[in-house]
């Protein structure tokens, strides 16, 4: 088999990938070690930041999301005793959207579909030759067991953080750098309309809680635990009065409980690796870094990657300009490390760890943010999301400045 480009994973990021090549005469080919309904029943992100909504809604992909997402001005800020809200759009005149990340998927199938999109599902032993070179391609068993080659112009990882397009990158010629925390989430979904109109996000003595929603009648709510949480420790009532105590700010309010149709457990890490190119593959999403839940950030990163990824493929297998691709690693990891960063403070500023003085720090910067508008607007900044070409013109100048030693 031949294409334009070969990308490895039909998740979010490889199968926008697709689409926004597509639209630009660029041709692919799609593996997928997993099996559609698989990949779209994996219950996921939930938020959409404003400049994700727009890059999708400009993609053909919005209508459905414009029609069944719900958007949100804010979220909660909750301690014992307190709750406040942050208005992002009174802050920063931006807004995010509620929709599951399965239903973005959904579209994404959809949209590949009517075009007549080439993907292989449930592919085995994937594996990334000569990226190194002008003729890179990858190996793989289809789901009947035959033994494939796909050449390609280029190559994009688009596998998640366990996939092989991040190890294909020689350790010599990459860097990483990682975090693990010390806690997890337990997360539900519970069919019982939500208790909130907006997330709430709650410091607890007894750990962080969070209260998320999928629809009028579906609510996604989560629980610090500590790593090597054994589910069967925690039958529906534990959970439940957990999440009470943990997000009442002892004013009344109450936590309507329901059914629960799904729960797991979730280790929490940070990750980035740089450069996210090797010659000619190109890492974006997940493959390259991943962050912790709490920042809302995993899969807003993955579609800010990809915007810069398409037209820089585009330019580098359509037109022979290799320009923005070359600058496709330092522009991207701009975003990827603001974001590390407040995926990172979102975190250790919520999840309690039994220190006393931490404690104190934590609500001490929890007063800050909800009671100084230069605190509210950072978080609100960040967490409302910054334009999709956040970093481009800064990259630049840094190259300008420092030549080829400048990039990361
Ligand atoms: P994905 O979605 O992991 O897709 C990678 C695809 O690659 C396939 N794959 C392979 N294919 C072929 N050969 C192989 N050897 C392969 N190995 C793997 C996989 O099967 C898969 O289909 O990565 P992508 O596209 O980069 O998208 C990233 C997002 O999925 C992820 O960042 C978010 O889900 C993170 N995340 C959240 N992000 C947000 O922006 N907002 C949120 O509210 C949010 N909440 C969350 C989250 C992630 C969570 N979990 C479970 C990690 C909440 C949770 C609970
Ligand atoms: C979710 O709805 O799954 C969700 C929302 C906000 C987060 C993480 C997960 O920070």
């Amino acid at each position: 088999m031949r294409t334009q480009v070969a990308i490895i994973g039909a998740g979010p990021a490889g199968l926008l990938l697709s689409h926004l090549l597509a639209g630009a005469g660029v041709v692919s080919v799609v593996l997928e070690a997993r099996s559609r309904g698989y990949v779209e029943s994996r219950i996921r992100a939930g938020i959409l930041e404003d400049s994700t909504v727009r890059l999708l809604e400009s993609a053909g992909l919005g209508d459905r999301l414009k029609a069944e997402g719900d958007p949100h001005r804010g979220i909660y800020l909750n301690w014992p005793g307190e709750r406040h809200h942050l208005d992002f759009v009174d802050l920063v005149g931006r807004n995010v959207w509620i929709y599951g990340q399965t239903e973005v998927q959904k579209d994404l199938g959809r949209a590949r579909d009517a075009d007549g999109q080439e993907i292989h599902y449930e592919v085995a032993d994937v594996r990334l030759n000569a990226c190194e070179s002008d003729r890179p391609y990858v190996t793989f068993t289809d789901r009947d067991g035959r033994p494939q080659r796909l050449d390609a112009d280029a190559v994009a990882g688009c596998d998640g953080s366990f996939g092989p397009s991040r190890a294909a990158i020689p350790d010599s010629a990459k860097r990483t750098w990682s975090r693990t925390y010390p806690h997890s989430w337990l997360g539900i979904l519970a069919d019982v309309p939500p208790s909130t109109d907006e997330l709430i996000y709650a410091w607890h003595p007894d750990g962080f809680a969070l209260h998320s929603m999928r629809s009028a009648t579906v609510s996604r709510l989560y629980l610090q635990v500590p790593n090597g949480t054994d589910l069967s420790d925690w039958p529906d009532r534990r959970i439940w009065d957990a999440l009470a105590t943990r997000l009442g700010h002892g004013d009344g309010w109450t936590l309507n409980p329901g059914p629960i149709t799904d729960r797991s457990v979730l280790p929490m890490r940070s990750l980035v690796t740089a450069p996210m190119r090797h010659g000619r593959l190109f890492l974006a999403g997940d493959s390259a870094h991943i962050v912790p839940p709490t920042g809302a950030k995993g899969l807003n990163l993955a579609v800010a990657d990809v915007a810069l990824l398409a037209p820089a493929l585009t330019a580098l297998v359509k037109d022979r300009n290799p320009g923005p691709a070359d600058d496709y690693s330092d522009t991207a990891l701009r975003r990827v490390w603001r974001c590390t960063h407040f995926s990172w403070w979102m975190t250790t500023m919520l999840h309690t760890g039994g220190d006393e003085f931490d404690a104190q720090l934590q609500l001490s910067q929890l007063r800050w943010v909800a009671g100084s508008t230069a605190g509210a607007t950072g978080l609100a900044e960040n967490y409302a999301g910054l334009p999709i070409g956040f970093g481009a013109e800064r990259a630049g100048r840094a190259r300008a400045q420092f030549g080829a030693r400048g990039r990361q």
